[in-house]
Parts: structure tokens; C-alpha cells; sequence
């Protein structure tokens, strides 16, 4: 049994989890009518709860956020009333839970809302939308100013939600290719103002809504996930790492609870980075760092051990083994995870 992931730990004053092991953020498209959470998703994350800390799959923070089919949001009465009965199932299990804000920016489709995909800058992506292949993506509008103070603030709102749902924090979805990674990076943020062209600019969407959220809720129950390799529906630039150079120095005095790498492959090194995304954010994060990305409880264990981070996420895994911490924990073999197992809630 790889021990290290069984210390209990206290990320801040406010927040300790009972061990390592994060159940990584699972975008399942089961959410009901309205986007609101349903008993299924209840009965789904309740048996996960003996995870140090659960991220619950990506959950939309206003209509026009939406990418895929069936995810959940936090912007309504009866999203937050949802959201409640998982948070108490979680919490009467012994668990802890955190919300993932999501916005998509361009990977948004008008399918899904009334209104303009939105994004940095008026530059596309190719392709279709998954599950729903007759939707082609479409050419975003560059918000305007205005529009990025709202979408600070519904970033806020959507945090001050998931405290009323019972949630024990957020992370703030910065990673992916969403909307808070088109601003960070060169292939999709092409603005002219003091959103655009320099480190510091591209930075400024990610820290106002990381600074809104931290003011409305209090930074010890913020993270933040981030993508500075770019994997997913972006292209990578060798002008991205002053970007992230400069966004990442600057979270070191936010005391954020902690920032989680945005990666499938952890393996994966980009030369921008000099290697691996976990490799270089922990060259300048101070903080607690969220490795991820196709670890096992023994491999984790041991980047943990050589303090390559300090808490493991795991996604698939968790998708296949509900009970993938007492399996890890009694020593037993874990089901190795297949796709076919996204087409139900178990
Ligand atoms: C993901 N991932 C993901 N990431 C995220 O930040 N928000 C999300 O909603 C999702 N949704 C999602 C759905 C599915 C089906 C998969 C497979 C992955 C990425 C996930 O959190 C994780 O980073 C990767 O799965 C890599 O970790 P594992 O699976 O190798 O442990
Ligand atoms: C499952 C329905 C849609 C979920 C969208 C959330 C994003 C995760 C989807 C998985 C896609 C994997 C892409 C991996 C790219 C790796 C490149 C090396």
C-alpha cells in the first residue's frame, strides 16, 4: 500500500482532507433537464467520498458556457438545490467536495443557450462537437470589456453558489482549452488591449476572476487548475511560458488552497517548459501542487515521495472503481478503465 497517500493533510486553516488521493474533475454529460444535478449524480459521487477531496465534474457557470450536452451548472435555484443533495451525500460519507467552474469560451455551441459564443479573440476552433457531431464549431465574438467584468463577476456569483450548495470550495476550470486558458495562451488570444499581448495582460482575465472568487469565498477554499502545456483544443506558442511565467509567480502570493495541473499524460513534455507541465510548475508554484495524469496509486505515490507534488488526482480510474481508495488502501487490484463506461453512472 503506497502509505504517503494515506496522511491525513491540512492544506490551510481551513480545509484538511483525510488523505493524498483527489477524485480528478469528470465531465459525465448526465446531468437532468435544466442542468441540474440528479439522484443519480447523488448516489455516483457519494460512493467516491472516501477521496481526500472530490472535484466534481466541470459545472458551467451561465448558459452561454456550455459546450457538451447534460453538464451541470450552478447559476439557478434548482441547479444549487441539486447540487445540495450531492454535497450532503458526500458529507454524510466523511467526504469533501470542491465545484469546478467552468466557462468554455469558443468550445461553446449556440445549440446549447440563447446568444454568442464567446471568446478572447474571434478565432475558431475546427471540429465538432463530441456526442453531438452535427454541431461544427463556429467563429467566437471577442468580448468586449464590459463583458469581461461580467464574466468576473458571474465567475463570483457561480462561487458564492456553490458554498450556498454546500460545497466545501471551488476550483476555478483554468485549464483545457476553456475560456481562462484562451486568455493564457498566444493561439487564441490575439487582443490588442490590456487583455492581450503581453505576459502580464494575458494573465490579467485568470487573476480577476481567481481574485474575485478568493474575495467572495476566501482564498483557503480556491484552487485553480491550469494547462500551460497546450494539449486540447489549442496549439501551443514558445511565447506562452513568459505567460505562464508571470501568471504563476503572481498565484505564489494569492494563498490559493492549491493550484492542479491540466494535463491527460503527465509523461508529456513540452519544450516551451523544459519538460513536463508538473515539473514546471512546481520550479515556481510554492504552494500545494495537484499532479495528475495517467498515474497509478504506485507511481503517484512515488512523484509524491520525490516531491514532484504533494496530493495525486485521479480521473479514469475512478470512473472504473467507485471504491478505487479502499481498493488502493486493502492492497487490491483496481479494473482497468474502458471508454464504454462513460455511457453509464455507476
Ligand atoms: C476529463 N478531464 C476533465 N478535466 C477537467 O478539468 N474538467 C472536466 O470536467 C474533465 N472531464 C473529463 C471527462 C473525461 C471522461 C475524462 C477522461 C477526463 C480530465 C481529467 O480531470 C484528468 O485530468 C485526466 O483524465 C487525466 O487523469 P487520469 O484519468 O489519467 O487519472
Ligand atoms: C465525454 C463527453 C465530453 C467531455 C468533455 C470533457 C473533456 C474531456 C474529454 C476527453 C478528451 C480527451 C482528449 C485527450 C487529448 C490528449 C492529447 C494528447
Amino acid at each position: 500500500m503506497p502509505q504517503v497517500l494515506f496522511e491525513n493533510v491540512k492544506l490551510n486553516n481551513t480545509i484538511s482532507l483525510n488523505n493524498r488521493i483527489l477524485m480528478a474533475p469528470l465531465t459525465r454529460c448526465m446531468a437532468g433537464d435544466d442542468l441540474v444535478p440528479t439522484d443519480d449524480m447523488v448516489k455516483y459521487y457519494a460512493k467516491r467520498a472516501k477521496a481526500g477531496l472530490i472535484i466534481s465534474e466541470a459545472t458551467i457557470i451561465r448558459p452561454d458556457g456550455q459546450g457538451y450536452p447534460n453538464t451541470p451548472g450552478l447559476f439557478t435555484q434548482a441547479q444549487i438545490t441539486g447540487w445540495k443533495k450531492v454535497t450532503d451525500a458526500v458529507h454524510a460519507e466523511g467526504g469533501k467536495m470542491f465545484a469546478q467552474l467552468w466557462h468554455v469560451g469558443r468550445v461553446a455551441h449556440p445549440y446549447f443557450f440563447d446568444g454568442e459564443v464567446l471568446a478572447p479573440s474571434a478565432i475558431g476552433i475546427e471540429g465538432t462537437v463530441p456526442r453531438m457531431r452535427e454541431l461544427t464549431y463556429q467563429t467566437p465574438k471577442a468580448v468586449t470589456q464590459e463583458e469581461i467584468a461580467q464574466l468576473v463577476a458571474d465567475y463570483a456569483q457561480a462561487a458564492a453558489n456553490a458554498i450556498e450548495a454546500g460545497f466545501d470550495g471551488v476550483e476555478i476550470h483554468g485549464a483545457n482549452g476553456y475560456l481562462i486558458d484562451q486568455f493564457l495562451h498566444h493561439a487564441a488570444n490575439q487582443r490588442i488591449d490590456e487583455y492581450g499581448q503581453t505576459p502580464e495582460n494575458m494573465s490579467r482575465f485568470a487573476l480577476e476572476v481567481t481574485d474575485a472568487v478568493a474575495e467572495r469565498i476566501g482564498a483557503d477554499r480556491v484552487g485553480l487548475r491550469v494547462s500551460p502545456g497546450a494539449y486540447f483544443n489549442m496549439d501551443g506558442d514558445q511565447r506562452d511560458r513568459a505567460v505562464f511565467d508571470y501568471l504563476i509567480k503572481a498565484l505564489n502570493s494569492r494563498n490559493l488552497a492549491y493550484l492542479h495541473v491540466g494535463i491527460f499524460d503527465d509523461a508529456m513534455e513540452f519544450d516551451y517548459l523544459g519538460g513536463s507541465v508538473s515539473a514546471y510548475l512546481r520550479s515556481i508554484y510554492k504552494g500545494t501542487l495537484v499532479g495528475v495524469g495517467s498515474y497509478t496509486a504506485e507511481s503517484g505515490a512515488e512523484a509524491i515521495q520525490n516531491q514532484k507534488f504533494d496530493l495525486l488526482a485521479i480521473g479514469r480510474p475512478f470512473i472504473a472503481n467507485p471504491d478505487y481508495v479502499e481498493k488502493v488502501q486493502a492492497g487490491q487490484a483496481v479494473k482497468e478503465y474502458d471508454e464504454s463506461m462513460l455511457a453509464t453512472l455507476d
